[in-house]
């Protein structure tokens, strides 16, 4: 029986295969420009093209398809002042107290410390949320599934749309993210997951020089 709910799979393309192959190629050459960047300039962004990135990663697929994420944009510069202020403090407990001498080694090629001034000066903070359970119309809890996974993939997609867009971003995580509840006055039963700091680059801006694996160490063919 052919579920009366269902559609037809109208929006598939299939591609001959040397056109596939070229796709395939040419997304990985685009995706491999990619590199996170730490400083950016203050130069605005169009917002539409912010909403577009986040409609993109709203297509993500999810567990059972409850969408258990949140994204609070913050283009505000007395809000961003704010994330600012509240990360500097975590960040400052983190490399005096809180990181093993491993943790912070393995850090080091990043050249990264307590100042965070590319919260104030990039143009937007995509705080992404994960919701833990969702509310129906009455306010009752609606059970979420692989939360992290879904909003871990929404995230993949959202740094992916940013990148086409011709915009940078940073992957931004101070732990603990508890303060942006506060801040941006969102419930507890949504969990921070990352800050995406996104933006154009400074002019100066520089990157480390690290390296992605190659094929055949992050794959396996059996
Ligand atoms: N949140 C800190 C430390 C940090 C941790 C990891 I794992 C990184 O890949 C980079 C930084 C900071 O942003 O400085």
């Amino acid at each position: 029986m052919t579920d009366p709910d269902s559609l037809p799979l109208a929006a598939y393309r299939e591609y001959p295969p040397e056109e596939m192959r070229r796709r395939a190629a040419d997304f990985y050459a685009g995706l491999g420009r990619r590199r996170t960047v730490r400083a950016f300039s203050d130069r605005p962004v169009p917002r539409k093209v912010i909403e577009d990135c986040l409609r993109a990663a709203g297509t993500a697929p999810s567990g059972a398809n409850m969408q258990p994420w949140h994204f609070c944009v913050v283009g505000d510069p007395a809000v961003k002042r704010q994330i600012r202020e509240a990360a500097e403090e975590v960040e400052r407990a983190f490399y005096e107290r809180r990181a093993s001498e491993e943790w912070l080694d393995a850090l080091a090629p990043l050249e990264t410390d307590a100042s965070k001034p590319f919260l104030e000066a990039a143009p937007y903070l995509i705080v992404i949320f994960g919701q833990r359970h969702g509310l129906d119309a009455k306010g009752n809890k609606v059970q979420h599934y692989y939360v992290s996974r879904s909003v871990g993939i929404a995230t993949g997609m959202l740094i992916a749309a940013v990148h086409n867009a011709g915009l940078v971003s940073l992957t931004y995580t101070p732990s603990p993210m508890n303060f942006l509840n506060e801040i941006l006055d969102r419930p507890q039963h949504e969990r921070p997951f990352l800050i995406l700091v996104v933006g154009y680059p400074a002019p100066d801006a520089r990157v480390p020089r690290i390296d992605k694996k190659p094929l055949d160490e992050i794959a396996t063919f059996i």
